[in-house]
């Protein structure tokens, strides 16, 4: 068995169910602006606090999206930075420490690099230093051209670990109406990181600051509401128009972190993708944040030559219920090919530690996790 084996089996998770084979291209040509948002869970979106919406704006922007309601956590130590590599580059994180910090200078194949070879102008956008988690590093190798750091940005207001969110959008603003069309905008939210202890003045949701789980639900809302401005004001200025929205959660924050009194959320994940004036499509196939690439790459059109033998999820418009493999191993569905699926992960680490995309070698040998797998199917049968 080698890694190009395993991605000509994994084919079959790229296969569309009719019902969504119209879908192939709706995002040709079109700007994307992505908004990686910190610590958002899937419960939050259904959440109320005395009536009132914890994500308003979310629930608004929904309402015109495909959303996608069954995706679920599989970060691994390099937290934030896993999820920007799966998003980014369709691949699984080390089992061990971070991609980003270990194998930043690796060669990838990225969504950024993908459109930027079609004459998109790529940028990221976040309120850190450019340092965290070695991004000023990889963000070139996966193709983003500029890199918008604190540094650059006019207001450098504080909380917590980053720069407040109302200053990441309004400077988002800026920096998407100076991008030449089409563009990659990769937008990332800081505010709602833990430990969640976000300023009373930013308290807009007037939760009592002894209860457990304000500080999570006040500050998720906080962002929620900044993103809604900067919703409004593209809207205003027209960058809206041939453009799409792709909203994620980077990760767990309050089931993370903390012993919660709220709903259990089960690692699910909010993903959306968000075209003005569109019909809600509801998509509950189960998958995983690895997923989320084959499925954008699908609706961009893009030829599956150019991606199948790189990225190893699935596209959620397959048929069926779907599958995922988690961080700790447990495969969730019932996949017809569970070793394929639990050895995932493993083949992802062969690939990244040994910088498998730039290596002229690719016939890697991987029989050494059959062993695992027998194990973990004892486990769980
Ligand atoms: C740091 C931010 C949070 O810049 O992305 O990272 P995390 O601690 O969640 O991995």
């Amino acid at each position: 068995a080698s890694i190009e084996g395993w991605y000509d089996e994994n084919a079959s998770h790229f296969s569309v169910a009719d019902e969504y084979k119209d879908l192939k291209g709706l995002l040709a040509g079109k700007n994307l602006i992505v908004v990686h948002f910190e610590s958002l869970e899937s419960f939050a979106l259904d959440y109320t606090w005395q009536g009132q919406e914890i994500t308003p704006n979310l629930n608004k922007l929904i309402k015109n999206s495909i959303n996608f309601t069954n995706v679920r956590e599989q970060i691994q130590e390099g937290v934030s930075s896993d999820a920007e590599l799966m998003f980014n580059t369709g691949l699984y994180p080390t089992q061990k420490g971070s991609a980003f910090m270990s194998y930043g200078e690796n060669e990838y194949f990225g969504l950024p690099k993908l459109l930027k070879n079609e004459g998109y102008e790529t940028s990221a956008i976040h309120g850190d230093m450019a340092a965290f988690w070695n991004r000023d590093i990889v963000y070139p190798n996966i193709g983003i051209e500029r890199y918008v750091d604190e540094e650059l940005f006019e207001d450098k207001r504080y909380s917590g670990l980053g720069i407040l969110d109302e200053s990441l959008f309004k400077q988002s603003v800026k920096e998407i109406e100076r991008s030449t069309k089409p563009y990659y905008s990769y937008v990332m939210t800081v505010t709602s990181h833990t430990p969640f202890t976000i300023e009373e003045e930013h308290r807009y949701l007037g939760i009592p600051w002894d209860n457990h789980d304000a500080g999570y639900l006040e500050s998720i809302h906080y962002t929620d509401h900044y993103l809604g401005e900067f919703y409004k004001e593209l809207e205003a200025k027209g960058e809206l128009e041939n453009t799409a929205l792709i909203v994620f959660g980077d990760h767990e924050g309050v089931h993370k972190y903390h012993d919660s009194n709220l709903p259990d959320n089960e690692k699910k994940l909010p993903f959306f993708i968000h075209i003005p004036g569109m019909e809600e499509m509801e998509i509950n196939t189960l998958g995983g944040q690895v997923d989320m690439l084959p499925t954008i790459l699908y609706l961009l059109g893009v030829d599956e030559d150019l991606y199948t033998d790189k990225v190893m999820g699935s596209n959620l418009f397959r048929e069926g219920e779907g599958s995922v493999v988690m961080a700790t191993g447990e495969v969730l569905g019932d996949p017809k090919d569970y070793d394929h699926l639990f050895n995932a992960p493993y083949i992802s680490n062969l690939i990244i530690t040994g910088d498998y995309f730039r290596a002229a070698e690719k016939d890697v040998d991987i029989t050494p996790n059959t062993q695992m797998v027998e194990e973990e199917k004892n486990k769980s049968h």
